[in-house]
């Protein structure tokens, strides 16, 4: 019996006009030597698809997520069922979860971890059973009141204590499940003020977790990456982790920035006031790519409001950037997305996924299109081409010293920078390669 009343999704095509039907992304059609299933690698998030059930400040929920289940445990297991059923439908090969996500909390920290323990092996048979990959685990350290000031940056060491078995089991689970990564997201590692806030003590605190994470990890055999997910505001006021170069700087300094790369969430990005590529590329130039959050905020809105991706301009850019870091390796496309409140039918789930996968299979047509058009790299080489020979040469090879550099100009006397940058006619190029059939 399914819980879904919907066919699998199949791709018809961008005449057709089926809702239910995938118009770009062909999981077997090649772009760039690879499936777009490989390339893209979508994962399904636990949170949003199988518990959001659309409350916010103003109301209670709008769509029944217990798929028939009564009991809490009942419920965790209708869940799998669900997710699983919603895998297959839509042809996504990964998920993601927090420990939250697949049991219920029970009255204390052992229930809880008797729940898992009932959970994980049914999670188990069913990625046997369909196919399935763990994209990364990771634990809710946000929720629960305990972590009201923080989890590994709590001001009490009973909760950083908690919080650490938290982490212990998920990764013990992540392990279990063959994991390909596991995030930290800093939920609620940040301050709302620093008169009572002892910032160096919370960062070092944050740092030896992570550590410990690592260590224990890595002698239990996880293979896989770990990832830091940047966010610079909501829910404290001032996160730890604001964006890729601040959680740059803080790795660097407690000596873990070969243990971690990123997890780059789009409407992070844009509630730092970066665009969502410029924090891909950040990562990227500082050998820290790793995952993908894929979700859109609202311009007008100045929140995590985790929609759906459907800006193509954005999807390309994004896939752009995951082209020039050479593709994911142990990371995904991971739809940290949900529907909106006013879109409860089930039917929205499986409407909104099709939405998100077309539009990221477009960006990667269209970024593949970009590369292969070749105008837009070859622009970004001749405005550097100073500095292939030269003084230029000299600069980038380290041999120019201020006083060689004070002499050489001294000696050209006036320069001026005539070179337009041409942002204008590189933007009409990308019009015209994402429109040009039209
Ligand atoms: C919240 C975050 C969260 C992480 C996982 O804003 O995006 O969903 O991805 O804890
Ligand atoms: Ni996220
Ligand atoms: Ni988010």
């Amino acid at each position: 019996m399914s819980i879904f009343n919907v066919e699998k999704i199949k791709y018809e095509g961008p005449k057709s006009t089926n809702p239910l039907s995938f118009k770009y992304y062909n999981a077997d059609e090649v772009v760039g030597g690879k499936t777009m299933r490989e390339q893209l690698r979508f994962a399904m998030s636990y949170w949003h698809t199988l518990c959001g059930d659309g409350t916010d400040m103003f109301g209670i929920g709008t769509v029944d997520k217990s798929f028939g289940g009564l009991t809490p445990m009942e419920i965790a297991e209708k869940k799998v069922e669900a997710g699983f059923e919603l895998m297959d439908k839509l042809g996504i090969d990964y998920f993601c979860f927090h420990d939250k996500d697949i049991a219920p909390e029970g009255a204390s920290l052992k229930e809880f971890q008797d729940n898992l323990d009932k959970i994980v092996p049914i999670i188990k048979a069913n990625m046997k059973k369909y196919n399935k990959k763990l994209l990364w685990g990771t634990a809710n350290l946000f929720n629960n009141p305990r972590f009201v000031h923080g989890a590994g940056t709590a001001p009490n060491a009973d909760v950083y204590a908690y919080a650490a078995a938290q982490v212990k089991k998920a990764l013990d689970i992540t392990i279990e499940l063959g994991g390909e990564g596991y995030v930290f997201w800093g939920g609620r590692e940040g301050y709302e003020t620093l008169l009572n806030t002892d910032m160096g003590l919370e960062l070092d605190n944050m740092a030896r977790l992570l550590k410990m994470s690592v260590e224990y990890a890595r002698k239990n055999g996880f293979k896989g990456d770990f990832y830091i997910e940047p966010k610079p505001k909501e829910p404290t006021k001032h996160q730890y982790d604001f964006d890729t170069a601040t959680v740059l700087a803080f790795l660097r300094k407690y000596g873990l920035d070969k243990d971690f790369k990123m997890n780059i969430e789009a409407n992070h990005a844009t509630l730092a006031g970066h665009t969502f590529q410029h924090e891909l590329a950040t990562a990227r130039i500082n050998g820290a790519f790793g995952s993908i959050d894929a979700n859109q905020g609202d311009y007008l809105l100045g929140w995590d409001t985790d929609q759906f991706p459907t800006d193509v301009y954005n999807a390309t850019y994004c896939m752009l950037e995951v082209l020039k870091a050479g593709g994911f390796t142990n990371g995904g496309l991971n739809f940290d997305s949900k529907p909106r409140r006013g879109s409860m039918t089930h039917e929205d789930i499986f409407l909104s996924y099709i939405s998100g996968m077309d539009s990221f299979a477009l960006g990667l047509k269209l970024a593949y299109k970009i590369v292969e058009d070749g105008r837009i790299d070859e622009f970004v080489k001749n405005r550097y081409a100073s500095y292939n020979t030269g003084i230029g040469a000299e600069i980038v090879s380290g041999k120019a010293t201020l006083e060689s550099l004070s002499e050489y100009a001294l000696s050209l006397n006036v320069v001026e920078e005539k070179k337009s940058g041409a942002q204008e006619y590189l933007e009409s190029v990308i019009n015209q390669i994402m429109f040009g059939g039209i």
